[in-house]
């Protein structure tokens, strides 16, 4: 019997180190090599499959409905999909988890790093660029981020670090013998 497929969706503010945290599960997921691995992460994503939508409610909702989309055919052939978009909205997350648990497992895991942490990260100084409003609708300044209720697992990268966090992951997959 074939093991298997789920999806790891990392959702959270930006600079809570969503991609950070799935590039560090992605390395281990490799290092043992035994199944295939997709990353659809936020940057990569609207490159190519959502080139051309912009942060509206609409077009948000439309990535992460593609992502879902794209997720469900990896868990379909038996693979991971590590997705790693803000997602701020839980409708979409629930129809992404709709659209992937027709295959395999979806394991959401907040990466709840608070808005001040996130904000004085600033990596690319988008936040700042917010608050002088010169970016409209950023998400935690002036659109929403609506916290998932229930998630799989919830990191705060501001309290454990990056291999921490990636400890709790597996060990939340091997719990549900996913690993
Ligand atoms: C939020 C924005 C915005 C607005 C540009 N709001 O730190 P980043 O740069 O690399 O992560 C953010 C990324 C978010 O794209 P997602 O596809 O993950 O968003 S969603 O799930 O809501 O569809 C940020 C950048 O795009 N960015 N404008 N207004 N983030």
């Amino acid at each position: 019997n074939a093991p298997q497929g789920y999806a790891l969706f990392f959702t959270g503010l930006s600079g809570s180190g969503k991609s950070t945290l799935a590039q560090a599960v992605l390395a281990r997921l490799l290092e043992t090599g035994s199944r295939p691995v997709t990353v659809l992460d936020g940057d990569e994503v609207r490159r190519h499959l959502s080139k051309g939508l912009g942060f509206s409610r609409e077009d948000r909702d439309a990535n992460i409905t593609r992502i879902g989309y794209v997720a469900s055919e990896v868990i379909r052939h038996g693979g991971i999909a590590i997705c790693a978009p803000i997602a701020p909205y839980a409708g979409a997350r629930a129809e992404a988890r709709q659209l992937v648990q027709a295959h395999g497992r979806f394991v959401e895991i907040h990466v709840s790093t608070p808005l001040e942490v996130c904000e004085s990260r600033d990596r690319k100084g988008l936040y700042a660029a917010a608050r002088a409003g010169k970016i409209k609708g950023f998400t935690g300044i002036d659109d929403p981020y609506e916290i998932p209720a229930s998630p799989e697992l919830r990191v705060d990268t501001s309290q454990v670090t990056v291999s921490e966090a990636a400890d709790r992951v597996f060990a939340w997959l091997r719990n549900e013998g996913l690993a």
